[in-house]
């Protein structure tokens, strides 16, 4: 069975609780049930995982190796620190999608560099929570094509 990993940095535990205004009322509860349904549309499993942490999220990219075809990753600020994280994405043999729920370039302009961008498969920006579930598309349909 194909699998997909739905990974969440920092802070985003809070999703839907804080600060509406930026990054809406949907839960990060409500991310991973629309994008289990999602994904067993399709006959996919979802793992999920979020974490305030560097290093376990560094644990959970290299974990992922041979385990999925696909990795939708919102790294939260470590998007814009982290070469760690890049290093990991950057040694990883399985696709990552870049999602952002906020467009980082309409915001202060240490959000409009990404560390990730250029190691990963793909981006999504500022189209709100929908923005996991057209990552999970691209894998989704991606792979449909065989
Ligand atoms: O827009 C995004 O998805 C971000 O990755 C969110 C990060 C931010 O540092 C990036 O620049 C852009 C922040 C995540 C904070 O999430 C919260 C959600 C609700 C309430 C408080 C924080």
């Amino acid at each position: 069975m194909k699998r997909l990993l739905l990974l969440n940095g920092p802070n985003l535990n809070r999703l839907g609780k804080r600060e509406p205004s930026i990054y809406g009322s949907t839960t990060l509860d409500d991310v991973h049930a629309e994008i289990k349904e999602l994904t067993a549309a399709y006959g996919w499993e979802l793992d999920t995982f979020q974490s305030n942490h560097e290093g376990e999220l560094i644990d959970c990219l290299q974990d992922a190796e041979d385990k999925y075809q696909g990795v939708v990753f919102n790294p939260g600020a470590y998007t814009h620190t982290s070469i760690a994280i890049r290093d990991a994405i950057s040694g990883l043999d399985v696709p990552v999608i870049e999602v952002h729920i906020s467009n980082i370039h309409q915001r202060e302009a240490f959000r409009h560099h990404s560390m990730l961008a250029p190691v990963c498969y793909g981006q999504v920006v500022g189209l709100g929570t929908t923005g996991y579930r057209l990552a999970a598309l691209a894998f989704l349909e991606e792979n449909k094509k065989g």
